[in-house]
């Protein structure tokens, strides 16, 4: 790194500099308008302030979903993926029209996704996609829908292969030198990746895109959905690692340290490659048609899938408190007092980590089977993953904004007491928020609805009452909206920022024990992808046999509830009773 020092990322790649912007600008797009949905979904749901019809709920719903949990976070880490390659390896892509490619490919996907969800409330847009996130058959999207998903994995697919092309140039000219830590974060991260999305891509090709577009009758709901898990329980690893990169090769130096361990980091993201796909079932407890004895094992592979996260407490935080204790730090827990707590990005990444021990509490009930019983499909899943991806994850990235934007434009950051204030609110109103949304799930409170409130029913909370609950969340999601526009307001004053004396050097933290520490078959991609293929057959070939031999490849004769939802009870029947004579 010494070769780097004092260089700006934008100094050494301008080329890749210009894509990673453009990367990070659109997943600030996506976080712009998804979270201000975010607002008008928790106003409308808790009653505060409505000025949405319900039946639009949905198509709010699903932009919140698809815009915040698949574009912002993938445009994000797309960019830190690049830029940790090219960091790493010191030196840049192999092509950058490639770069370029992927990069317009996920933008047009993102395009067509949008359009076809907005068609849900803009009648002159003759398309449909009110199918959240998840896009559960028999609920059916606008064939458009399901093209711009394709074309945007692809293109995270080339993304990956841009990774890939650039190590392997590396290679050729360093044979002998172990995979730098920040590429082997990257690459193995892309190889769980092409695993999971096939299954995904699978469901789409082969199944609901034929089936949206009339090509097929009919498909079987279970399948795709099972398909849709195969693939969804492994996208929240997509999301994490990026997050978990940052815990590891920044905070450590954040903190005025080293990275405690190389080794024990590598395996973390080995066994994230093993285990992150064959655990899919973990979402599906609650779904007839699949035995309980294969949902028993999906529990077991969960389980065992919270090591890497449990190592990564330890390795992370022993790394801070090295720091701390190199900056000065005493005491038992007194040498918290010695971390950076007055720099943004310090802060942000260690408040995230912080609600993610709170987050992996609650992913440790959900696994469990037959305590999901209670929680499934309520609120408490939402708070759940509002502390995981929409923190441990979110706020990571926005910490990290505050150092890369200025990596990547050459513009000092406009105001750090700012992003200091707005990492700050953000914890705040998450803490709001999703403590609220795990109590009130308790009770059993339903998510993914407008209208929570049963006619003639009251919710019947343990502590406190269903009013102060939603209080809770709506003060909650107003802070979050609040701590987003500092964000933005930031970002865009930082892009307009003439200063640039004091620009970091564009570097990561050091190890304590470095890679040589560790066996040379920890590099060996081949080997952990072979097994991970096998746990993936050995997990999901039974249940899926099963599944296609009681409900058929393409289904019992269900047909699609399509267009916008109906809410008029009596459209409702009549709808139900068209495809379901
Ligand atoms: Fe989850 C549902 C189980 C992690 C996201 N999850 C969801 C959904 C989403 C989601 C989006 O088993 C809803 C999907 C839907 O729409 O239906 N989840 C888990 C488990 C984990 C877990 C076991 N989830 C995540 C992550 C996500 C995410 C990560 C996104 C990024 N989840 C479930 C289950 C369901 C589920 C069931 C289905 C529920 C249902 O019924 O529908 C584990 O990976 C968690 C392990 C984490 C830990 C914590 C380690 C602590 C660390 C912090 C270190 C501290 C630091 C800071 C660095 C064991 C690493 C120190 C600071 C100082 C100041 C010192
Ligand atoms: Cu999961």
């Amino acid at each position: 790194m010494s070769s780097t020092a004092s260089r700006t990322y934008l100094d050494q790649f301008p080329a890749e500099a210009k894509v990673i912007k453009a990367a990070f600008w659109s997943s600030f797009m996506a976080l712009a308008i998804g979270g201000l949905l975010g607002l008008v979904q928790a106003l409308h749901r808790t009653d505060v302030l409505r000025f949405i019809d319900s039946a639009d709920y949905y198509t709010v719903l699903t932009a919140h979903g698809i815009l915040l949990a698949i574009t912002f976070t993938i445009f994000f880490l797309v960019g830190i993926f690049t830029w940790a390659v090219t960091t790493s390896l010191d030196r840049g892509v192999v092509d950058i029209r490639f770069t370029w490619a992927w990069y317009i490919m996920m933008v047009v996907g993102t395009i067509l996704v949008g359009v076809s969800i907005l068609g849900g409330v803009v009648d002159a847009i003759p398309m449909y996609a009110d199918v959240l996130f998840t896009f559960y058959a028999p609920l059916q999207a606008h064939p458009a829908f399901y093209v711009g998903l394709v074309l945007f994995v692809v293109g995270s697919w080339l993304a990956g292969a841009d990774w890939f092309r650039t190590w392997w140039a590396w290679r050729k000219e360093n044979p002998d030198e172990r995979i730098p830590l920040p590429t082997f974060m990257a690459l193995t991260t892309t190889l769980f990746w092409y695993l999971c999305t096939l299954g995904v891509a699978l469901s789409i090709l082969v199944f609901l895109l034929p089936w949206s577009l009339g090509i097929v009758d009919s498909v079987n709901p279970l399948l795709t959905r099972t398909l849709f898990w195969y693939f969804g329980h492994a996208v929240v690893y997509f999301w994490l690692m990026p997050a978990y990169m940052m815990w590891y090769i920044m905070l450590p130096k954040l903190s005025g340290g080293k990275l405690f361990s190389d080794p024990l980091a590598r395996v973390v993201f080995v066994l994230f490659l093993l285990l992150s796909t064959p655990v899919g079932i973990h979402h599906q407890y609650l779904d007839p048609g699949i035995a309980e004895g294969y949902k028993f094992i999906a529990m077991t592979n969960t389980m065992f899938l919270l090591l890497p996260s449990l190592l990564t407490a330890f390795t992370v935080v022993a790394s801070m408190e090295h720091g701390a204790r190199q900056r000065g730090g005493t005491g038992y827990l007194g040498w918290l007092k010695a971390l950076p707590w007055r720099d943004p990005v310090f802060t942000g990444m260690a408040l995230a980590g912080l609600m993610f021990a709170a987050a992996g509490f609650s992913g440790m009930i959900n696994a469990g089977m037959n305590i999901n019983y209670l929680v499934h499909n309520s609120w408490w899943v939402v708070g759940h993953f509002h502390l995981t991806v929409g923190t441990a994850v979110a706020l990571t990235f926005m910490a990290a904004a505050y150092w890369f934007i200025p990596q990547v434009t050459g513009k000092e950051l406009w105001s750090r007491q700012l992003a200091l204030g707005q990492v700050l609110v953000w914890f705040v109103g998450m803490t709001f928020m999703s403590n609220a949304m795990h109590r009130a799930g308790l009770f059993g409170m339903p998510r993914r609805t407008a209208e929570p409130q049963y006619q003639g029913f009251n919710f019947d909370p343990a502590v406190g009452t269903v009013g102060e609950i939603n209080a809770q969340v709506a003060l909650g999601a107003v802070l979050l909206t609040v701590a987003l526009a500092m964000f933005l307001l930031n970002m865009v004053l930082t892009s307009f920022n003439d200063d640039s004396d004091s620009l970091p050097a564009n570097t990561y933290a050091g190890t304590l024990s470095g890679p040589e520490d560790s066996p040379a078959v920890l590099d060996n991609l081949k080997l952990w992808t072979a097994i991970a293929v096998v746990l993936v057959i050995v997990g999901y070939t039974l249940p899926l046999a099963s599944i296609v031999e009681s409900g058929g490849l393409f289904g019992p004769d269900i047909g699609g509830f399509q267009l916008a939802i109906e809410t008029d009870p009596a459209l409702v029947l009549e709808s139900v009773r068209e495809v379901m004579p």
